[in-house]
């Protein structure tokens, strides 16, 4: 099957877990976005739902299909986060992030009951760090930050070239008027101790290493879409 397919059956296996009048946090990326689209038919057959977007992106989309957006002021505990990744490895630690909203993404999904995440099955991984890791970093000091970053990255053995993240030859700023930088590990045998290293650096507003926050996530493959528990 096409990747999209496979997207949206994922999308479709996680809209199963949505119950009328949730509060919902509505992920960012290719495969929330068929989420979004999904949710929007079940909205425009009446049922009710209220929803937090994780990016700008996200929110805009919600807006255009008429899904019921609210924000974490006036909703700060919700039911269910439902959210893409760009790699699923052990105990589902995830990597986040490639779509530069993992800040909003973290915060939702910290403020939520339960995090689903889905994914078509190419996002599987043994070991994280495949995919650059997404650090999000205040732009004050910018280069002190990413000093700090290969410290910390060489004390826990791992190496790999530092980016910053660029979008039409100008360094990408977030949704939170941040930049991000993009590590290259390949390999991150212990995403706990450089979670826990990179939140202990005062430029690191936030990186894309999501611990210990998603329950289940559905993968699509060829044979269907299967969930697996953290
Ligand atoms: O940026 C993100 O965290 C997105 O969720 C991303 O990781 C997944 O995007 P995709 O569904 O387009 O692969």
């Amino acid at each position: 099957e096409d990747m999209r397919e496979l997207k949206i059956e994922a999308a479709r296996a996680a809209l199963g877990q949505v119950t009328d009048g949730m509060r919902l946090g509505i992920g960012t990326g290719s495969t929330a976005e068929e989420f979004v689209r999904l949710l929007a038919e079940r909205v425009e057959n009446g049922f009710s739902v209220i929803g937090v977007p994780t990016s700008e992106r996200t929110a805009r989309l919600c807006l255009e299909l008429g899904v019921p957006l609210t924000t974490l002021d006036d909703t700060p505990a919700l039911d269910l986060t439902i959210d893409g990744a760009d790699e699923i490895g052990p105990g589902l630690s995830l990597v986040k992030g490639g779509g530069g909203a993992l800040l909003r993404e973290k915060i939702v999904a910290a403020a939520s009951a339960r995090m689903i995440v889905i994914a078509d099955k190419s996002k599987m991984v043994e070991t994280l760090g495949q995919f650059p890791l997404p650090i999000e970093v205040n732009a004050f000091g910018l280069r002190a930050t990413v000093l700090a970053i290969e410290g910390v990255a060489r004390e826990l053995g791992l190496k790999g070239p530092l980016a910053i993240r660029e979008k039409a030859g100008e360094s990408f700023v977030t949704d939170g008027g941040h930049l991000i930088v993009d590590a290259s590990f390949g390999r991150i045998p212990d995403p706990r101790a450089l979670a826990n290293a990179l939140n202990a650096i005062p430029g690191v507003v936030e990186h894309g290493l999501f611990l210990d926050l998603a329950d289940t996530a559905y993968i699509a493959g060829d044979g269907g879409v299967r969930a697996v528990g953290a």
